[in-house]
Parts: C-alpha cells; sequence; structure tokens
C-alpha cells in the first residue's frame, strides 16, 4: 500500500521548518507545485517549483481569496488513483494526481490576538488551505496530508527513501489534517459568536427565558472543541502515576495560564490547580486590595487591607500551620514590604498582576525554589467544564457579583441591622466563602477570615470546624467573639448556626431557602444575633 511521493503540492503559512523537506524535494527530485510566496520560499532554497497559477491557467485573484480554488488543483487531490475511473478521467482532463499535500493554514487566532480590525481578521479565514487539506484527507486511499510541520521530517525521510507512506501511515496523517481543519473552525466561530451576536430581528423559536438559556448552552461544545494549541507537557498530573498537560486558549493569552514565571522551580499539575484557585479568589475582592493563601484548592486564609503586606499578614494569620508549602495570591503589587513578610514562609507559588523590583529581587535572590508569577490580565473565563464519564458538565463561571449579592439586596431576618462597619465585615466574608470548598462556614473579623470549615458533608461539622480552627490555631486566642460568619448555603436545620451564635459571633449571612428557616432565624433572634439572608448561594465544589 506504499506510495512513493513523486508529485507534491506545497502551500504553507508559516515556512518554518520548509528547508528539510525542500532538501528532499531536490534530492528526490520531485514534482513542487506550490501558492505565491511559498513557491518564492522553496525556489530561494533551490527547488525547482511550478506555480499553482501555471497548473489552473488562471492567476490568483480577489487578493488572494482564489489561488488554489480550481479543479486543476482538487480534482489533483481527490482523484483516487486506485480507481480506475478516476484515473481515467484525469488523463483525460489532462490533470495529474498528487502524492503529497502539505498545508498550513492561515493565522486566525494569531491575527485576532494582535487586535487587528475585523476586516483583516476576516481575511485570515483560510478557504483554500482547509478545502485541500480536507480533500487530501479524505483521499487517503491515495494522498499523503501533513499539516504539522513536526512531521516534515518524517515526511522528508519518506521521499529520500522513495517508499513514501502506507495506507495506514495515510490514515493517521488524515486524521491529524481533521483535527486540525475541526479545531481552526471553531476558533473562528467561537470569534463570530463573539462579534457577531444573534441580532433581535431572528426571533426564537420557543419562548422565554428557557430559550435565552437554551441559545447560551449550545455555544458551549463549540467553546470547548476549538484548538487549545501549544500544549506543555506536565512533569506529572495530580500523582506522580498520573500524566498531564497544559493546553492554552488560544483567544485569551493573557489569562493566568500564561503566567509569566519570573523564578523558581516549573509549574506542576497541582500548583497551577491551586494558584488558578488563589487568583480567582483574590480578584472576587477587587477593587479592594487582597491576599489569598491557598492549599489543596481551598482558601487556608484570605483578607483585604490598605496594602498587599498587611493583607497578607493577616491571610496568614487565619491559619499559619496550614500555610506551609501554599500559594499565594494578590490582586495587587507585590511591594518589598510584602516580599518580606512572606519570605520566612515556605510556599509553593506567589502570583501577581506585578510585583516591585526590589520585591522581585528579594524573592528570587531569597526564595531560590519558589515559582513567581506574572499575569496580565484578572481572570476571564465565563465557562467552566467537568468531564464525567461519557460527558462533559459545562455551566457558566461562578460570579461573585451576580444579582442580589451585595448588600443592599440581603433581608435582614434576625437582630438589629448591622451598622456599617459590620455590614462590610459581613460583606467581606460573603465574598470570602465563594471561594470555600462546600459545605463551607467562614468567620471574618477585621476584614479577613479567622476560621474556615471547609469541605465538609454536613453543615454542623463546617460550623465545627471553622470554630475550632479559629479558636485553637491562634494560641487559644477566641476570635469568633464578635466575629461574623457567613455560610456558602442555607442552614437546613438551626444546629450548624447555633454552633456560630454558641462561639460568639454578632452575625451571620447566609442564603436563605431552607424549609426550617423560620428555625434558624429564631435561634439567631434568641441570642440577638444579626442575620441576612442573601437569597443567592455559592456552592463550590
Ligand atoms: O485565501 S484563500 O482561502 N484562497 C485560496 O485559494 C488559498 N489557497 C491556499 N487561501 C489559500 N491558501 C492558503 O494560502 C494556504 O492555506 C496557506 O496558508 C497560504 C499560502 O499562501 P502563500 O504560499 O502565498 O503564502
Amino acid at each position: 500500500t506504499n506510495r512513493p511521493l513523486r508529485r507534491a503540492l506545497v502551500s504553507v503559512y508559516h515556512k518554518e521548518g520548509i528547508e528539510v523537506l525542500a532538501q528532499a524535494f531536490i534530492q528526490a527530485g520531485t514534482e513542487v507545485v506550490s501558492t505565491g510566496s511559498t513557491a518564492a520560499k522553496l525556489k530561494e532554497l533551490g527547488v525547482q517549483v511550478t506555480e499553482v497559477s501555471q497548473v489552473t491557467g488562471f492567476p490568483e485573484c480577489l487578493d488572494g481569496r482564489v489561488k488554489t480554488l480550481d479543479p486543476h488543483i482538487h480534482a489533483g487531490i481527490l482523484a483516487d488513483m486506485t480507481n480506475p475511473d478516476h484515473a481515467q478521467q484525469l488523463e483525460s482532463f489532462g490533470i495529474k494526481p498528487f502524492d503529497l499535500v502539505v498545508v498550513n493554514l492561515y493565522p486566525f487566532a494569531d491575527t485576532v490576538r494582535s487586535g487587528a480590525d475585523n476586516a483583516a481578521i476576516i481575511e485570515k479565514i483560510d478557504i483554500g488551505g482547509p478545502s485541500m487539506v480536507r480533500g487530501a484527507a479524505k483521499n487517503s486511499a491515495t494522498v499523503a496530508i501533513v499539516t504539522d510541520p513536526a512531521d516534515y521530517a518524517l515526511v522528508a525521510g519518506r521521499i529520500a527513501g522513495g517508499t513514501g507512506f502506507s495506507l495506514d501511515e495515510r490514515r493517521w496523517l488524515a486524521g491529524k489534517a481533521f483535527a486540525h481543519t475541526a479545531a481552526y473552525d471553531a476558533t473562528i466561530n467561537e470569534w463570530t459568536s463573539a462579534h457577531w451576536p444573534k441580532p433581535a430581528s431572528i426571533e426564537d423559536n420557543s419562548e422565554g427565558a428557557d430559550a435565552m438559556e437554551e441559545a447560551k448552552l449550545k455555544q458551549f461544545p463549540q467553546t470547548y472543541t476549538r484548538s487549545w494549541d501549544r500544549a506543555h507537557v506536565l512533569r506529572y498530573g495530580e500523582n506522580p502515576h498520573q500524566d498531564a498537560a497544559l493546553y492554552l486558549d488560544p483567544l485569551n493569552t493573557r489569562g493566568f495560564a500564561n503566567a509569566e514565571q519570573l523564578g523558581g522551580k516549573p509549574m506542576s499539575y497541582n500548583n497551577y490547580v491551586d494558584a488558578d484557585a488563589a487568583w480567582r479568589a483574590v480578584w472576587d475582592f477587587a477593587p479592594q486590595i487582597a491576599v489569598a493563601v491557598v492549599k489543596h484548592n481551598n482558601p487556608c486564609g484570605l483578607a483585604v487591607a490598605a496594602t498587599a503586606a498587611e493583607a497578607h499578614r493577616k491571610a496568614h494569620a487565619c491559619d499559619p500551620m496550614s500555610a506551609y508549602g501554599g500559594v499565594i495570591a494578590t490582586n495587587s503589587t507585590v511591594t518589598l514590604d510584602m516580599a518580606q513578610s512572606v519570605r520566612p514562609i515556605f510556599t509553593e507559588v506567589i502570583v501577581a498582576p506585578d510585583y516591585e523590583p526590589e520585591a522581585l529581587a528579594l524573592l528570587q535572590e531569597k526564595k531560590k525554589n519558589l515559582r513567581i508569577l506574572k499575569v496580565a490580565e484578572p481572570p476571564k473565563s465565563k465557562l467552566q467544564f467537568r468531564q464525567i464519564d461519557g460527558g462533559l458538565l459545562v455551566q457558566s463561571t461562578d460570579l461573585i457579583d451576580a444579582t442580589g449579592d451585595m448588600p443592599d439586596a440581603w433581608k435582614l431576618v434576625a437582630g438589629e441591622a448591622a451598622d456599617e462597619q459590620t455590614l462590610k465585615e459581613l460583606e467581606f466574608a460573603w465574598r470570602a466563602v465563594r471561594c470555600v470548598k462546600s459545605n463551607a462556614i467562614l468567620i471574618a473579623d477585621d476584614m479577613a477570615t479567622v476560621g474556615i470549615g471547609m469541605g465538609q458533608v454536613n453543615r454542623v461539622d463546617s460550623a465545627n470546624l471553622a470554630v475550632e480552627r479559629a479558636n485553637t490555631l491562634d494560641e487559644g486566642r477566641n476570635r469568633t467573639q464578635g466575629a461574623v460568619a457567613a455560610s456558602d448555603a442555607f442552614f437546613p436545620f438551626a444546629d450548624g448556626a447555633q454552633i456560630l451564635i454558641d462561639a460568639g459571633v454578632k452575625a451571620i449571612v447566609q442564603p436563605g431557602g431552607s424549609i426550617r428557616d423560620e428555625e434558624v432565624f429564631e435561634a439567631a433572634r434568641k441570642a440577638n444575633v444579626t442575620m441576612y439572608v442573601t437569597g443567592t448561594r455559592h456552592f463550590f465544589h
């Protein structure tokens, strides 16, 4: 089934690595047909090239929009030469078949990223390229299609050896080529759905909010299937026996996954997970300066303050034991002061939008292993994915500024209305509890967490954990008295709330919505504890 590669069609936007193919073409005397600048490049490298326009008998036109879109090219790609009828037809038209097609496409994603205007972006939607790729991939019976420059050396070897590829090999190449064009179109589609939304003049088939939601959901798979290019293979996954890689979103190149690393060891899978959680957590507090300390995807301290150093000190003080080996994130520039406060603490990763030069120098110099990350832009992922066996769950990202999230939308259900400062504390606790794994109970004081109960399977355990941590971790100091508390979801019974009340908190914020809400409110009223319900909940699993 091997077919020698005697006649090749080459049309590549990215010319990198083409030298190795050129060399093989020259040595084997391959007949090469090529488009404008690819032909020029190959000639420069000493290859004898026939221009596509000579084959089609038609000049490139419409500013290059029509170059290869011609039967003289496409019949040569699509003729199944194992089929005598196809071979005979080609013969009668005077068209010669191709054995090899080498194509890479116009850089659509790069052009979007460059900030080019819409007209320039649209011009970079490749039409002729994908047509050749798909044609050659369909006709793997006789044609080898190469879209990945990483395969050039392999192809060059097969040209030089005179063997070409076997049918299985051509089919494998075809599969790669279809993946390439599928991802390419999905990227274009994501751009169009962001820039060309459905106009009001086009009516929904069904009615109201449901139809809107459905329309949104239909966009999700496209977002997922587009090309997540440039993969970094990681040393291992969550555990050393698991393989792992990082894929980057070609349309979001300034987010956390593209962090600039300014020091330390390479990022691990777990580093990425924790640092991303910490990074997202701190931005829930913007424009206030916030610091998060995260371990195993859960905060062990969160604080806001007038300076990054102060916020770090307060966040660290929540649970110094757990902060060991943690990840630190801030939404503000890391100052020398903050770097000094971080210095004595064993930390895996620090992530920030920027660093004062002296702060960076200190961290680089004194903490050689610390992974120092600088991220260009706050998180903006609108979707979250989770794989289940045989399926994919997709949801919009939980945002803390969802309608009804902030105090003016809260309802007072027990005790006196909170004064201004207490309300600020409650708002802080409510933002903070969003980033704690459910069931989450969070106790805060002075705009910092003091006790966090995370990840328990009932709310009583979470409440106990939060109280216990607040009052045992800081050398027996009572940090719950006069503090405030937040619960990520309603209290199903009064017992969880009672634990917080008994520990001395003065105010609690929670979503409400339990059938036993009245019992919960009553427990707060009895103790004269202020309680607000938000109406929204923030589960986080
Ligand atoms: O504008 S196109 O969609 N129309 C075409 O007929 C066509 N044929 C090849 N783009 C077309 N190409 C693309 O041109 C290829 O996919 C490749 O990326 C590029 C190579 O052109 P050149 O050799 O002139 O740089």
